[in-house]
């Protein structure tokens, strides 16, 4: 079954906590402080993967996290930092929030990689937290932990050449032929109820990317047949190569199914019917096409688009229809090169706020000290070790916290919170 979206869960690693360590060396009793910092968690990247076409494989896998940050080692030594996930899609994967359906990414560079969630940051080990007056901190910082989002990733196939015909024109017995791909070919209309991708390649390192779609009969625009909707899939591409069946095996006529199937390009959109078109006249290794072939070269050249004769089925006409196709979608794409590939930081980065910015609201007879830096400092701090809470004495001290509250009049004994501390103003 062709997939076109799914929903995935990311999570950066976490960042490794710093650690409490110290010097033990012979002859010093008492060693300064020497533990190390936690390494920084594993980033999340989506990189594009020519060699993909839909989105199966989300299917049996949807959770992605990275690995964590080791905790930081003695001897000043920092953890090792959580490797970084890559995870791979199509060209034309669509990333957008789950929640807010915001579009985060748009996946069309074969090669291109981006980062979407930064791994944490790991924490600072005790070494960092010496002072003149507190030599061997009993205290560290853990680590920050790693962002998580549910994404929904979307593909719109992005083909360079877009395969259309009637039921039965031989769409698919011709990717088949000209590709790797495997699409079912049968004698009856609409085998193909879901679009197919083929990488054709006639040189090494050289490749475009064909999509079959499913057969389009006359009112496809109201809904009939398939009806229409598949042509949203090759919206994109740069080239059309319109099948049409010349011996008319299903009794039409080859030149009326040939308008037919224009009018209905037409109808779902001029810009498509605009793209450059190349009509094929298949089944030529049926007697039963001669009789047409002129007639519908006629029609196409009347209508100012190439015209070309092959067998798909022994092949006959193939290769040079591909060689043609692709010195067609060559041009076309050094006209509209797509951008160059991008690495770049797509969340915007947050901001580390700066542990001095801060302000004291009042509430009631308490008071707060709101600051989002600050917070951010105390929330990888261990409360409960006496040391930790000197230090944070100290930077409110130094920062002007203590200062500010004694020019609010805080009474004597009001008690004052900062993120998870709370503690009674004494001045
Ligand atoms: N004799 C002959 N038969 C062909 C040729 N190409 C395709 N066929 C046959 O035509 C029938 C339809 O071929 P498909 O490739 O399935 O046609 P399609 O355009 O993909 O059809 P849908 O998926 O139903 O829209 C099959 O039985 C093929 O074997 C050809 O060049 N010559
Ligand atoms: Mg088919």
């Amino acid at each position: 079954m062709f997939i076109d979206q799914a929903r995935v869960f990311v999570k950066a690693g976490d960042g490794g906590d710093g650690v409490v360590r110290f010097r033990r060396e012979k002859y010093i009793p008492a060693g300064g402080p020497a533990g190390g910092d936690g390494g920084k968690g594993g980033n999340i990247y989506f990189e594009v993967d020519e060699g993909l076409s839909t989105l199966m494989d989300f299917r049996y896998r949807r959770k992605f996290v990275a690995p964590s940050g080791q905790p930081g080692q003695s001897k000043k030594m920092a953890g090792k930092n959580g490797d970084d996930l890559v995870i791979k899609v199509p060209p034309g994967t669509i990333v957008k929030d789950d929640s807010t359906e915001q579009v985060l990414l748009d996946l069309t560079i074969p090669g291109s990689r981006v980062l979407i969630l930064p791994g944490g940051r790991g924490g600072r080990g005790n070494t960092h937290f010496t002072t003149p007056t507190r030599q061997a901190p009993s205290f560290a910082e853990r680590g920050e932990p790693g962002g998580e989002l549910w994404l929904k990733l979307e593909l719109k196939l992005l083909a360079d050449v877009g395969l259309v015909g009637y039921p039965n024109a031989g769409k698919s017995t011709l990717l088949s032929v000209v590709s790797a791909a495997k699409p079912k070919v049968a004698n009856y209309p609409f085998t193909t109820l879901q679009p197919n991708l083929g990488v054709v390649s006639l040189e090494p390192g050289h490749s475009f990317v064909i999509a079959d779609i499913p057969g389009l009969i006359e009112g496809a625009h109201q809904g009939v047949g398939l009806g229409i909707e598949f042509l949203r899939h090759i919206e994109r591409t740069r080239i059309i190569l319109h099948l049409v069946d010349a011996a008319g095996v299903d009794g039409r006529d080859p030149v009326d199914d040939y308008h037919k199937i224009n009018a209905e390009l037409r109808l779902y959109s001029e810009e498509l019917a605009k793209c450059p078109q190349i009509v094929v006249a298949n089944k030529i290794d049926l007697p039963a096409s001669e009789d047409n072939l002129e007639r519908l070269k006629k029609a196409a050249l009347e209508d100012n688009k190439e015209f070309y004769t092959i067998s798909a089925a022994t092949s006959q006409g193939s290769k040079e229809l591909m060689i043609r196709v692709d010195q067609l979608v060559t041009e076309l794409k050094q006209k509209d090169p797509v951008s160059e590939p991008v690495v770049e930081l797509v969340l915007p980065k947050k901001e580390i706020a700066p542990v001095d910015e801060f302000k004291i609201i009042r509430d009631n007879e308490e008071y707060e000290v709101i600051g989002a830096g600050l917070e951010r400092l105390l929330r990888r701090l261990d409360l409960n070790n006496p040391e930790a809470i000197g230090y944070l004495q100290n930077l409110f001290e130094k920062i002007g916290v203590y200062k500010e509250l004694a020019e609010l009049n805080v009474p004597e004994g009001a008690t004052v919170r900062v993120g998870e501390l709370e503690f009674e103003y004494m001045e």
